[in-house]
């Protein structure tokens, strides 16, 4: 496939309610989305880069700067794209930026799904219609305020509630959650928040029979991991520590977990995604499709990249609304009264733009570069 242009823009989208973390609150998302323009077809890329530096280096401004001034020259430059999985080659130079790279490799891999007449989810490889949901929850003002959002969560028929904990915001948490709902699937994302000195009190979370304990300590660890793995029955599982398979093997060898979260940012688009799935199922590893307060056209490659056959645990891959007054794809993201998304069935992403609305919300907009002049 020839690229004819490539167009950045910047849109702001507010959450229709604040997301807490360890890290900090985000209340308004600023989604970086990249348009790449190709023999007549559009495909689309969400750059999950967050607004601050906080979960991983990337931000906002440094995807923008890498894209504009880096990554889209060299995929403009290219003579011939034919596949998503070439390019990675492309961008080789570029050390890290994983989040800015992932943006373009992921609309070249919706092009060509839409070229080929099929959809993303089956170019991915993926082998399942139906995906198990689940929901992240944030931090919130009070116990009581928790445990209504979780009730209105399970109603809704999510099939595993994620609760994010800092210390002061995990024990007695999980001690009231567990006593009002014995029997749900839960887990915890610390965000890194925790060190090898709380081990002992980490230990005692195996009381609340939690599928697992998402990233507890450094972002960028896995020895000290492996350490606490050993401490505990509930199994560790990674998210900011891997970046890539190599990472994935490095964790498993070592026994810093035993489930790992696969977010497509994170790894650098597709191609790194089904590298890491491979090397997980290969060994027995389950993974599952990590969230990154995603808009429509991150949330439909989230979808697709969930229907490969080693993403076995429910995702934090949730409807629209839970987000967004109203999302920047049609139709919008909805869960079964079961907790399952239904895979769409039309080629590539399977969810239309809603250009008028990304045009009312675009706050900057550049093209890369366009090699056709109409
Ligand atoms: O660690 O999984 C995380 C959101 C922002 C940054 C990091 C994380 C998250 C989530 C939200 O947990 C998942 C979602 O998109 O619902
Ligand atoms: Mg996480």
């Amino acid at each position: 496939m020839k690229i004819d242009g490539i167009v950045l823009r910047e849109l702001h989208i507010p959450l229709l309610r604040p997301f807490e973390t360890s890290f900090g609150v985000t209340r308004d998302r600023r989604v970086l989305l990249a348009e790449i323009r190709s023999e007549g077809l559009t495909g689309w890329g969400e750059c999950t880069a967050g607004e601050h530096p906080h979960f991983s280096y990337e931000s906002t401004d440094t995807a923008w700067h890498i894209l504009l001034h880096e990554l889209g020259p060299s995929l403009a430059a290219a003579e011939q794209v034919e596949h998503g999985g070439e390019i990675p080659t492309i961008f080789k130079l570029v050390r890290g930026h994983r989040m800015a790279k992932a943006t373009l490799e992921n609309a070249i891999w919706d092009l060509e799904a839409q070229r080929e007449g099929i959809t993303l989810a089956s170019l991915l490889g993926g082998v399942r219609d139906i995906i198990p949901c689940g929901v992240s929850l944030g931090i919130q003002k009070s116990i009581p305020d928790l445990l209504a959002v979780i009730e209105k969560e399970l109603a809704a028929g999510y099939q595993r509630i994620k609760l994010k904990c800092k210390p002061g915001w995990d024990v007695k948490v999980f001690e009231a959650v567990r006593n009002r709902f014995p029997g749900i699937t839960l887990s915890c994302d610390a965000n890194s928040a925790y060190r090898l000195r709380d081990a002992d009190h980490v230990a005692t979370w195996d009381a609340f029979d939690l599928l697992m304990i998402e990233q507890p300590m450094w972002h960028d660890d896995f020895f000290y991991h492996s350490i606490l793995q050993k401490r505990l029955n509930t199994p560790i599982c990674l998210d900011e520590s891997i970046n890539n398979r190599r990472d994935a093997l490095a964790a498993i060898e070592n026994e810093s977990c035993r489930i790992i979260n696969i977010k497509l940012g994170r790894v650098g688009g597709f191609s790194e995604a089904i590298a890491v799935h491979n090397a997980c199922l290969e060994r027995g590893v389950p993974v599952w499709c990590g969230g990154m307060l995603e808009s429509g056209i991150g949330r439909s490659h989230n979808i697709a990249i969930s229907s490969l056959e080693n993403y076995s645990l429910p995702g934090d891959v949730s409807a629209s609304a839970r987000y967004w007054k109203e999302d920047i794809i049609e139709p919008e993201v909805t869960v079964t009264p079961q907790g399952e998304i239904i895979l769409p069935d039309t080629p590539g992403r399977g969810y239309e733009v809603r250009y008028d609305l990304i045009e009312r919300l675009t706050v900057r907009k550049e093209i890369v570069r366009s090699l056709v002049t109409v």
